[in-house]
């Protein structure tokens, strides 16, 4: 097993790591299977493996080689949440083993790193997460291989906030809100994250219950204070909603209105999309493109979803929509580091074992980049400029249908890696040890 930060340096030459080992694998080209076999079959072989042999041809292999460079640089944060429990209102079912504390929730992420080799932060939720001593918090990830990340404000969970937080009509609550938005920027200089996400719960239920304009401007003046008190490397990063908990209107229910405020406020200020946030049917790969045009495009929350915000795994509901969003950050030029875009899972496992979910989540993500590093760009934008719709058509599924688990077994085992991490996670004992330790006290959920 992996420890973080093992990992080998690049391959020396795209076509080394091509050549020798994704040649057994099975790629489909233009409708045609260009090799079969699992990936790892052929590792005892791959010194016979002549540069280019493998392929269908020597720009499949540059092509496979180039993502699988990619892929190495690619970073997912994992939400402290998502190891605790929770569930619908209906019903939280707890498990056992699950965090007690934003330690043991980091000792989690942590374990989840050490398997996917490329998730070396974790989101905090304020005040779920809230500690004394945040250096010491950060201190205490970075012992065991992980960084604390994005820091999400929680204005949602208090009775004074019935009526919303930053836009509520009372002075007095706006004030507590903005107060706390204030207090997580103080947490960012303390853990030395960069980055404030903001979604607020505001709204109201009934046509009349409160000025929507009004709510605006409230909503405007809350943005700028804490605009206004953040450094010069941090950010504030506006998720929309365009529904629950409010169910008449929304006071940020789409990306049209972050992007707005955001554009107002500056150049720190960027939209957040959370893939469950849409109305059904919603292109959110147009949402992608449009803001990352515009520059405005600071992060993702990805999960999926079927009817609402369900918060289920990141490309369980619809793997092909994930692949089409992340085909736009390709193209966009924005899935390294030096983007800046924050590439987050929000989700809940309210039924399926925590670790191994997140685990498999990151592998969704994963696939679906590798899916549209395949995608052969050139054939693509020919079509395109010829206004060949079929053919153009034709060469953006040929890079859904490639079957790229073998080229990201192979990346793994590159990187020192299991090529399986769910397999590798379930043989750990990881799972027995938690269950076993984490014995009395309460375990973290919604509201803990
Ligand atoms: C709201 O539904 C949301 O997506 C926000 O990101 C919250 O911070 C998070 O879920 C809480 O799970
Ligand atoms: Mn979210």
């Amino acid at each position: 097993m992996a420890t973080p930060g093992h990992t080998r340096p690049l391959l020396a030459t795209p076509g080394h790591l091509a050549c020798r080992r994704i040649g057994h694998s099975l790629y489909w080209r233009h409708g045609q299977p260009v090799r079969a076999g699992t990936g790892l079959e052929g590792v005892e072989k791959r010194e016979h493996v002549p540069q280019g042999g493998w392929g269908d041809t020597m720009a499949d292999t540059e092509t496979t080689a180039r993502a699988a460079a990619v892929l190495r640089t690619q970073r997912i944060e994992t939400p402290s949440w998502g190891y605790g429990n929770s569930g619908t209102r209906f019903k939280v079912f707890p498990q056992e083993g699950v965090p007690r504390t934003p330690y043991e929730k980091i000792d989690d992420a942590a374990t989840v790193h050490r398997f996917t080799g490329i998730t070396p932060t974790v989101s905090l939720h304020i005040p779920w997460d809230a500690v004394e001593d945040y250096g010491l918090l950060a201190k205490y990830a970075v012992d065991r291989g992980v960084a604390l990340g994005v820091i999400n404000a929680n204005t949602f969970q208090d009775d004074d906030y019935r009526l919303g937080s930053v836009t509520n009509p009372a002075p007095g609550v706006r004030r507590k809100a903005i107060d706390h938005l204030l207090e997580c920027v103080d947490i960012l200089d303390a853990t030395g994250s960069h980055d404030l996400k903001l979604w607020f719960a505001d709204g109201t239920n009934y046509p009349g219950q409160d000025s929507i304009r009004a709510r605006q401007d409230r909503l405007a003046e809350a943005l700028q204070e804490t605009y206004d008190r953040l450094g010069d490397h941090q950010r504030l990063l506006l998720e929309y909603k365009f529904f629950e908990p409010a169910f008449y209107h929304t006071d940020v229910p789409d990306w049209g209105t972050s992007y707005a405020h955001c554009l107002q406020l500056g150049d720190k200020a960027q939209v957040v999309i959370d893939t469950g946030h849409h109305a059904p049917g919603t292109n959110i790969e147009f949402i992608v493109a449009f803001l990352l045009r515009a520059g405005k495009l600071g992060a993702f929350d990805f999960n999926s979803r079927f009817y609402a915000d369900d918060d289920l795994m990141v490309g369980s509901a619809d793997p092909f929509q994930l692949f089409r969003i992340m085909y736009e950050i390709v193209q966009g030029g924005a899935l390294g580091p030096d983007a800046g875009i924050a590439f987050m899972l929000d989700q809940c496992h309210n039924i399926e074992a925590k670790i191994p979910a997140v685990i498999r989540s990151v592998m969704n993500v994963q696939e679906a980049t590798a899916k549209a590093l395949m995608v052969d760009v050139s054939a693509l934008s020919a079509a395109q400029q010829r206004g060949d719709v079929l053919a153009a058509n034709a060469a953006l599924m040929d890079g859904f249908n490639t079957d790229v688990r073998p080229l990201l077994a192979d990346l793994r085992a590159d990187m020192g890696l299991d090529p399986d991490p769910v397999a590798a996670y379930g043989r750990s004992g990881y799972a027995e040890k938690i269950r076993a330790e984490r014995v009395g006290g309460d375990a973290a959920g919604w509201g803990a």
